[in-house]
């Protein structure tokens, strides 16, 4: 009885509903998104994500990119996704799941490692959201995803 009454207070395990997105997040296909209007780097990114119980998005479908991309062609800038290739140079994984990347997007020539030292994903609006990989350290605009019914709180 106390672990039902857990589950409803803390949230069920499975995936966001369109009603479980807090205001100024973005519902689709069991996520929530959240599209930053401040800038911060790779690291800092993330850790705000996982403030607002999130990471760093992980584009990890043809459709998910299509939501994302369409999203990020209305706005201006660069936006840090949750992928990097720090661990082994050329091997992508996605942070918020450890696999490596199925599904990529690259924009033509990139990953290109510019003078060994880019480590981090970023989707372009200018390239029509390909992705690009860019210097961790740089700040940008970022996307968190929430893909389970968080607390009422946060
Ligand atoms: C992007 O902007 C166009 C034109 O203002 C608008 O019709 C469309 O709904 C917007 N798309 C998104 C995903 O916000
Ligand atoms: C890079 O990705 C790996 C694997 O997902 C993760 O363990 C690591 O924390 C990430 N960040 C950095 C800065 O390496
Ligand atoms: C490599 O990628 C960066 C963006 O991360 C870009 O500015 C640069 O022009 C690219 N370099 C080459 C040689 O394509
Ligand atoms: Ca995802
Ligand atoms: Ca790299
Ligand atoms: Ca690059």
């Amino acid at each position: 009885m106390l672990s039902l009454v857990l589950i409803i207070i803390v949230g069920c395990v499975c995936g966001a509903t369109s009603q479980s997105c807090h205001q100024g997040w973005t519902y689709y296909q069991k996520s929530c998104y959240y599209f930053s209007d401040i800038t911060l780097d790779w690291i800092n990114a993330g850790a705000f994500c996982q403030v607002h119980h999130s990471e760093l998005v992980a584009i990890e479908t043809q459709a998910e990119n299509a939501f994302i991309e369409s999203e990020v062609k209305n706005r201006t800038g660069g936006y840090w996704l949750g992928g990097n290739d720090s661990v082994t140079e050329g091997v992508w994984e996605w942070t918020s799941t450890d696999e490596v990347f199925d599904y990529t997007n690259f924009g033509p020539g990139e990953p290109n490692d510019s003078n060994g030292g880019e480590d981090c994903l970023m989707t372009v609006s200018a390239l029509n959201g390909k992705w690009n990989d860019g210097i961790c350290s740089t700040s940008l605009l970022f996307i968190c995803e929430r893909m389970k019914e968080g607390p009422v709180i946060g």
